[in-house]
């Protein structure tokens, strides 16, 4: 872990990947998500190694000067996908919390949507096979995994006020057990599956999680 940054949270710890030249130009975003959803969709089934910005720039369907010009090397590229997989995690708590469901209601929605995103967004599978493949890569990420456990810290604890969790169960160490067992699933169902059984997966797995934790 000696390359991660020293950084909690869902924030980018490198400005310079996170905006490229000429981002007033509706055009020149567009393109800059073309190249990122590409590398990371590459990123997703290669890893790192196996990923040439070359490769990124073919599928795009533009030259590699074309994609140097959005992300200056493959490792400004690397960093970007896994910030902008990120990004998504806000996104999805807002929409849950806007449905105003009970706090470990809530934790379940959120999971199951995060479970969905791990199925089928390429951003969300890049950016965390990329999180596992830390160590080859020459910048540092952002932290992992800290943002959801203080995250879902904080909604157990809600839970837990709520009467909701069963006698003995500590919020913070049932939001480390999930993160770790998420992560862990999500990670077994690529290396077996590509993630083709990650939902019946995710779905043993919640009920086991929630049984043993709901009141
Ligand atoms: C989340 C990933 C992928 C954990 O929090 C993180 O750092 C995460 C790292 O790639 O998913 C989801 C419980």
């Amino acid at each position: 872990m000696s390359k991660q940054a020293p950084v909690v949270g869902w924030e980018p710890t490198n400005p310079r990947t996170s905006q490229g030249p000429e981002l007033h130009q509706d055009r020149a975003l567009r393109t800059r998500a073309l190249v990122l959803n590409c590398a990371a969709e590459i990123f997703a089934d290669k890893g790192y190694r196996g990923t040439s910005i070359q490769d990124v720039a073919a599928k795009a369907g533009m030259t590699k000067g074309a994609v140097y010009f959005h992300f200056p090397s493959k490792d400004i590229l690397t960093v970007a996908v896994v910030e902008e997989h990120y990004t998504r995690w806000p996104v999805m708590l807002e929409s849950v919390r806007a449905r105003k469901l009970s706090p470990l209601d809530t934790v379940v929605a959120l999971l199951d949507l995060v479970a969905e995103a791990f199925h089928t967004d390429v951003v969300v599978r890049g950016g965390a096979r990329l999180q596992i493949e830390h160590a080859l890569i020459g910048l540092p990420l952002p932290t992992p995994y800290v943002g959801w456990i203080n995250l879902l810290t904080q909604l157990l604890e809600e839970a837990d006020e709520a009467g909701q969790l069963r006698a003995g169960v500590t919020p913070a160490a049932a939001a480390r057990a999930i993160v770790g067992a998420f992560f862990g699933m999500q990670h077994v169902s690529e290396t077996v599956s590509q993630r083709a059984d990650l939902p019946a997966r995710w779905s043993e797995m919640r009920e086991l999680l929630f049984y043993s934790i709901r009141a």
